[in-house]
């Protein structure tokens, strides 16, 4: 039964290309997802221009997002999936929430810190506020879980703080989410920088979904391992973390367990091992660059998912809000 289902939601923004990452981190994961449950999947624009964005290439990735998930398996007919600057109600609950959300929570903000740290000249208002459109964005649909990076952690605790605290004083108006951080594929590291996570900031390291197989085959056999010659092909993240980080590439790709990626490579050097990775790597992306391409062939399509996807989550989303511009006393319309 529909409504019985539990629901999910999340976002990713549109600030640059796709990556090996976001993909095996949380894409990958979000299309195993959604036979249990009732999931929303959109493309937070709102929050991508807290950092100064090229209008026209916001526009293009933000479209390139839509056909990126549906390449990697979100189903359209069974997802949600929508573009956050079309349902203008996570801006109008975000301003509500901002009214509930304290100075000194928002001042403590990893990311906050991180990005102003990284965009001195440009410290907005907006940057600061994030995490009240965030926590909008997730209360509008009353998600059970919200699947996130560890990274994001702290802004789905914020959520629930919020949500506390305007249920403390007008009842019980949200749902209180929990996150949902994957276990497998969590954590995908650059493949020149192995101590680092995969980024799209260290596009050397970093094998974008889009990407030419001869890109994505140079930068396997670039990707920095070790010098153990004895036996090189070995799971240890501690002392060879380079290695690991392939590994865990290699059998998220190709389903293999690790201890038989280690005999399948056993007496062979890194020289045999990375070209492997790499074209396993091209093999599983290859669909989906075609598919995306296609897709982005196809405008019409494209507009006609995400025209249905703003569609139903304004249904969703317009509930809730006039539930809380009820409850903070504003004048019906
Ligand atoms: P930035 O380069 O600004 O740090 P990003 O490339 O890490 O951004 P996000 O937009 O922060 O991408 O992440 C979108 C989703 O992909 C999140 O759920 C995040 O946890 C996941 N993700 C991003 N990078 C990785 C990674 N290297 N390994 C696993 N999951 C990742
Ligand atoms: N902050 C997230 C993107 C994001 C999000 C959300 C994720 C915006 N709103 C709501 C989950 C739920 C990021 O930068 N990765």
């Amino acid at each position: 039964m529909e409504n019985e289902k539990k629901t999910l939601l999340s976002g990713i923004q549109p600030s640059g290309e796709l990556h090996l990452g976001n993909y095996l981190g949380a894409i990958k994961n979000w299309a195993q997802l959604s036979d249990q449950f009732d999931c929303y999947w959109f493309m937070a624009d709102l929050h991508t221009i807290t950092v100064r964005q090229v209008p026209a290439d916001l526009r293009r990735r933000t479209l390139t997002q839509i056909a990126t998930y549906i390449a990697c398996g979100l189903d359209p007919e069974r997802n949600t999936i929508f573009v956050q600057s079309h349902v203008p109600a996570h801006a109008q609950l975000a301003w509500v929430l901002q009214c509930y959300t304290m100075f000194g929570e928002l001042s403590r903000m990893t990311q906050f810190k991180d990005k102003s740290a990284k965009h001195a000249d440009n410290i907005n208002a907006g940057l600061f506020t994030y995490p009240s459109l965030m926590a909008a964005d997730i209360l509008l649909y009353q998600p059970d879980f919200v699947p996130v990076g560890a990274d994001q952690k702290q802004h789905v605790e914020i959520c629930r703080d919020i949500a506390n605290r305007f249920n403390g004083v007008y009842g019980e108006v949200f749902k209180v989410p929990e996150p949902y951080i994957p276990k497998t594929g969590a954590r995908v590291m650059s493949l020149n920088q192995p101590d680092t996570k995969m980024s799209k900031s260290l596009p050397e390291g970093c094998v974008f979904l889009l990407e030419k197989p001869e890109d994505i085959l140079r930068k396997f056999k670039r990707a920095v391992t070790d010098s153990d010659r004895d036996n090189p092909v070995r799971y240890d993240p501690e002392n060879k973390p380079g290695v690991a980080n392939l590994m865990q590439i290699y059998a998220a790709v190709t389903g293999k367990s690790l201890p038989d990626i280690e005999r399948e490579f056993a007496g062979q050097g890194y020289g045999a091992f990375k070209p492997a990775v790499g074209e396993a790597v091209v093999e599983t992306l290859r669909p989906i660059r075609e598919e995306t391409e296609r897709l982005l062939a196809d405008k019409a399509y494209l507009e006609s998912v995400y025209r249905a996807g703003a569609e139903r989550a304004s249904r969703v989303a317009g509930r809730t809000l006039s539930k809380v511009y009820k409850k903070v006393g504003f004048l019906a319309p």
